[in-house]
C-alpha cells in the first residue's frame, strides 16, 4: 500500500486533537495524559516516525504504547484515523476553536456547548456580546467581558513558526533537495539560519546550474498546499500546514553571494551594501558588481566578507548590533558552540510530567556526550501531574543513586528540583528541603499576568533565596504567541549578580527564555549563564541546540556558560553555594 507523508508534527497534531476533544468530553486525565505523552514524543522525537514504522519498532520508543502505535500505522497507511472520527461524532470539532480564546479552558467550552449550544467561536462571541454567558455556573460580567477582549486578541495572533518547528522542516526539505538532481548544495538561509526565535518563512539556497525542472519540483510537491510564486531562480510555496518556503538558487560560482544575501538580516546586509559602495562595487545575490560593470562571482561567503575588509562573520550575530565593527578590528567573539556542552542542569521524569524514568534520561544524556545531568523534577504545587512532595524526594534520591551506581562513571547525576515560586512569592518547598538538594531551579508557572511590581517581587523572593541557583525560563512566555511576564528587568539583573545566581536560557523552542538581548546582558554584568533543554524525554535532549543559538546570538563563549564548565569546576560552584 502506498504510504502518505505524515511528518512528526502531523501526527502530534493529531493527538493533540485527540486529547482536547477528550477534555471537552470530560474523560478521565490519566487516558488524556496518554495521547498528550504521545504528541510530546513525536515532537521530539530525532527520527521520523514513519521511517521506525517501517522497521516496526515504534512501541520500543519511550511514551509510544501499542495503542498509540496502531493508531499512529492506521494515519500512516490510510491518512484517517477511525478513532478520531468517532470521537468527532460525539464533540464537534469547531469546539476546539474556542479553546484558543485565552483563559477559555476545556471545562468551559463544555458548558457552553450543553447549556447554551455554542458551537463556534462566532456563537461564543454573540452569546458573549447578548450578555448570554454572564448567569452560567462560575461566569460573571467580568469573565464575559474577558472572553469578548480574548476573541479580539486571536485576530491579531502572528504566522510565525516557532524555531523548532522551522528546524524540522529545514532538515526533511534540505534532504528532498539534495536527493535531486543538479543540486550541488542545499543550505538553510533567512532567519532559520541566523537561529531567530520565530520564523516568518523559511528561506533555502541551493547551487544548481539548471534550476528550472527543479523550481517545477518544487512547487509541485506533495506536501505544497499552493504556490506564491514560481521563477527562474526563486519560488515561494506554502505547505498544508500554513508554513511557507522561499527557495533561492543560483550556480555554484555564485553561491556564496547567493547564501550571503538571503541570509540577511536586512539591517546587516544594508550596512554591508554601504560598504561595497565606499569601495566602488554593488552587491548582489550572484557577487560583486565593480563600476565598469565586471561582475565578479563569488562561490564563498567568506571571500564576500573579505572583499569588504571584514573576518567571516556567524549569522547568529547578523543583526547589525556591532557585529560588523567588531568583524573590522578581527575582533568576534569566540561562540560557544554546542560540542561545548558537557551538563544538561534540568530535566523531567516520571517522578514528576515527564515520560521517561531517570535511567532512561541517564542513558539518552550520555548519548549526548554529556558528563553531568541533574535530574529536576517539579514541585508540586502548580498542580501538575504528578509534581513531587517533599516526602516523595528521599525515594527518589533513592532511585537516583541505584542508577548511578549501574552506569558508573559514565555520567554525574545530580538530583535537582524545579521549584514553584508560588504566587504570593513563597518557594514551593520549605528551606531544609531546598538545602537537601545538590541543586535547586527556582520558576514562576502560574499568575504570570501580575503587575510588574508584584511578579518582579516574587522573582526577586527566589533569587535571594540563598538555595536557589538556578532561575528558569525567567519570563515564563510561550511563542509563538503567549507573551511572558512583565518584569523589571534592572532589578532582576542587579539580584542576580549580587547573588551569583544562574540565568537559564531554556532550549525548548516554546520558550527560548532568557531570551538574546537579556542574555547578552546579564552576561555583560558576569551573571552565570546556564542552557538547559527542560527535556520531558529522551528527545527533548536534541534541543540544547536551540539554547545554544540563543547564546551564540547574545554573543556569549564557552566560559560565561556553566554547563561547558569541566566537572569539578561545576562542582565547586555548587559547593561555593552551599551544595554536594
Ligand atoms: P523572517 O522570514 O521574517 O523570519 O525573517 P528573514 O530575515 O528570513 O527575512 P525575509 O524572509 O523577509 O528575507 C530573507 C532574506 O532576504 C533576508 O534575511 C535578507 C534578504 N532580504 C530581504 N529583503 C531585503 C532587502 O530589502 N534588502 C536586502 N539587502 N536583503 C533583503
Ligand atoms: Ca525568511
Ligand atoms: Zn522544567
Amino acid at each position: 500500500m502506498m504510504e502518505l507523508h505524515m511528518t512528526n508534527q502531523e501526527l502530534a497534531d493529531v493527538f493533540d486533537r485527540i486529547a482536547n476533544l477528550m477534555k471537552i468530553q470530560g474523560e478521565m486525565v490519566f487516558k488524556i495524559r496518554a495521547y498528550e505523552r504521545a504528541a510530546e514524543t513525536l515532537r521530539a522525537l530525532g527520527e521520523e516516525a514513519s521511517a521506525i514504522a517501517a522497521r516496526g519498532e515504534l512501541t520500543s520508543v519511550p511514551g509510544i504504547g501499542k495503542a498509540i502505535a496502531e493508531k499512529i500505522e492506521e494515519l500512516l497507511q490510510t491518512g484517517r484515523l477511525g478513532f478520531l472520527e468517532r470521537l468527532e461524532e460525539e464533540v464537534p470539532p469547531s469546539l476546539l476553536e474556542l479553546l484558543k480564546v485565552p483563559g477559555v479552558g476545556p471545562k468551559k467550552v463544555a458548558l457552553f456547548w450543553k447549556e447554551c449550544n455554542i458551537l463556534t467561536l462566532d456563537d461564543l462571541k454573540k452569546a458573549a456580546e447578548e450578555g448570554r454567558l454572564r448567569s452560567l455556573p462560575g461566569m460573571g460580567e467580568k469573565s464575559e467581558a474577558s472572553i469578548l477582549a480574548g476573541i479580539a486578541s486571536l485576530a491579531q495572533r502572528s504566522r510565525r513558526m516557532t524555531l523548532g518547528r522551522a528546524w524540522e522542516a529545514a532538515q526533511r526539505w534540505l534532504g528532498w533537495l539534495r536527493s535531486q538532481a543538479g543540486v550541488e548544495r542545499a543550505e538553510p538561509a533567512g532567519s532559520l539560519r541566523r537561529w531567530k526565535e520565530t520564523i516568518g518563512d523559511l528561506d533555502l539556497v541551493i547551487a544548481h546550474r539548471d534550476p528550472v525542472a527543479l523550481m517545477q519540483a518544487f512547487t509541485s510537491h506533495p506536501e505544497v498546499a499552493r504556490t506564491l510564486g514560481q521563477g527562474e531562480n526563486k519560488s515561494s510555496i506554502e505547505l498544508r500546514d500554513g508554513a511557507r518556503i522561499q527557495l533561492w538558487a543560483q550556480p555554484p560560482e555564485s553561491f556564496g553571494a547567493l547564501w550571503q544575501y538571503a541570509t540577511g538580516s536586512k539591517d546587516h546586509n544594508v550596512r554591508l551594501r554601504e560598504l561595497a559602495q565606499k569601495k566602488g562595487l554593488s552587491l548582489s545575490e550572484r557577487g560583486l558588481l565593480d563600476e565598469a560593470g565586471n561582475l565578479r562571482r563569488i562561490a564563498d561567503e567568506a571571500d564576500l566578507y573579505a572583499a569588504l575588509g571584514l573576518e567571516w562573520i556567524p549569522p547568529e550575530l547578523r543583526e547589525d548590533r556591532g557585529e560588523i565593527e567588531a568583524a573590522a578590528r578581527h575582533a568576534l567573539p569566540r561562540l560557544v558552540t554546542l560540542e561545548d556542552i558537557r551538563a544538561d542542569l534540568h530535566c523531567h521524569t516520571t517522578w514528576s510530567d515527564g515520560v521517561s524514568t531517570i535511567e532512561e534520561m541517564a542513558r539518552a544524556a550520555i548519548q549526548h556526550g554529556y558528563h553531568v545531568l541533574a535530574i529536576t523534577d517539579h514541585s508540586s504545587y502548580m498542580g501538575i501531574v504528578g509534581g513531587m512532595k517533599p516526602e516523595d524526594l528521599p525515594r527518589q534520591k533513592a532511585e537516583i543513586a541505584a542508577v548511578q551506581q549501574k552506569l558508573g562513571d559514565q555520567i554525574l547525576l545530580l538530583q535537582g528540583a524545579e521549584v514553584d515560586i508560588r504566587s504570593d512569592g513563597i518557594m514551593d518547598y520549605p528551606d531544609e528541603v531546598l538545602a537537601s538538594l545538590d541543586l535547586v531551579i527556582a520558576s514562576l508557572h502560574t499568575s504570570l499576568r501580575q503587575p510588574r511590581e508584584q511578579i518582579t517581587a516574587r522573582l526577586l523572593n527566589a533569587i535571594r533565596n540563598p538555595h536557589v541557583d538556578i532561575i528558569a525560563h525567567p519570563t515564563g512566555r510561550l511563542l509563538p504567541d503567549r507573551s511572558g511576564a512583565d518584569l523589571d528587568w534592572q532589578a532582576v539583573f542587579a539580584a542576580l549578580q549580587e547573588n551569583g545566581t544562574a540565568l537559564e536560557i531554556n532550549a525548548s523552542p516554546s520558550r527560548l527564555d532568557a531570551d538574546d538581548a537579556h542574555t547578552r546582558y546579564a552576561a555583560s554584568l558576569g551573571i552565570p549563564i546556564v542552557i538547559n533543554t527542560d527535556a520531558h524525554a529522551p528527545g527533548g535532549l536534541h534541543e540544547m541546540r536551540f539554547g545554544v543559538a540563543v547564546a551564540r546570538r547574545a554573543w556569549l563563549e564557552a566560559p560565561q556558560v556553566i554547563n561547558t564548565w569541566e566537572t569539578h569546576r561545576l562542582l565547586d560552584w555548587l559547593k561555593q553555594r552551599g551544595k554536594r
